[in-house]
């Protein structure tokens, strides 16, 4: 009888105990995730196991506000912009300083180097990214233009499918792109497809190709008559 009574009064311990603790287990709040969306009626374990950051019981998105934390951004330029996201600042091509930062106390170097420009001209000491943004090819941290070539004539004019040779896979290849929306030539639209240095890519270059293929004809332009022909940049 004892023991009975003794499993009625556990059991009973154990059913408020489980009300208590269910019942803190369903506290719910907003919850800011990490792309700073708000989600409502989420509990703290759901909501950290997004990777958001709970906001605590009882609150909701109608009062809440997700925001991104701010800091300063080196640009491309390498100036500082204070008080801007991560997201917007890596987006604009700069780097994040980090959360709370700022531009008094951070100093924006970037490694810089040497840039050929679709020109084919040379600028020293830009960052990658600047001379990206440029259209340009970095040519790593710490080159310079005293000892960088930029102006390399790397067409091949008749090339078009860019496999080192001008033969009649060209001939087919040009024909495809003028005529089937095939791919266009490679790596330069018009240089590559270009055999008779018209500065115009048709069906005259695949006649002007098989000319050369078959029949004994010119062959196609070099890469400094094209630009001679058509000028920088070459494309
Ligand atoms: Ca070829
Ligand atoms: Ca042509």
């Amino acid at each position: 009888m004892k023991n009975t009574r003794f499993s009625i009064i556990i059991c009973i311990a154990g059913i408020i105990l489980f009300g208590v603790t269910g019942a803190y287990a369903q506290e719910t709040g907003a919850c800011c995730t990490p792309d700073f969306t708000c989600i409502d009626d989420i509990n703290v374990e759901d909501c950290e196991s997004l990777g958001g950051i709970y906001q605590g019981d009882g609150s909701n998105c109608a009062t809440v506000t997700c925001t991104a934390p701010t800091g300063a951004c080196c640009t491309p330029e390498l100036t500082c912009i204070d008080d801007i996201n991560a997201v917007d600042c890596e987006s604009s091509g700069g780097i994040y300083q980090g959360d709370g930062s700022n531009c008094a106390t951070v100093t924006c170097t970037a490694p810089t180097g040497a840039c050929c420009t679709p020109e084919l001209t040379c600028i020293d000491d830009v960052t990658n990214a600047y001379c990206q943004s440029q259209g340009g090819s970095y040519q790593g941290d710490g080159s310079n233009c005293a000892t960088v070539t930029c102006d390399v004539c790397d067409c091949r004019p008749g090339d078009a499918n860019d496999d080192g040779v001008a033969n009649v896979g060209d001939v087919v290849y040009i024909i495809a792109y003028v005529f089937k929306g095939g791919p266009a030539p490679q790596p330069y639209e018009l240089c590559s497809g270009d055999p008779n240095a018209d500065c115009g890519g048709g069906v005259g270059d695949a006649v002007y190709l098989i000319g050369y293929v078959f029949k004994g004809g010119p062959p196609p332009c070099s890469c400094e008559d094209w630009v001679t022909a058509c000028g920088m940049p070459i494309h």
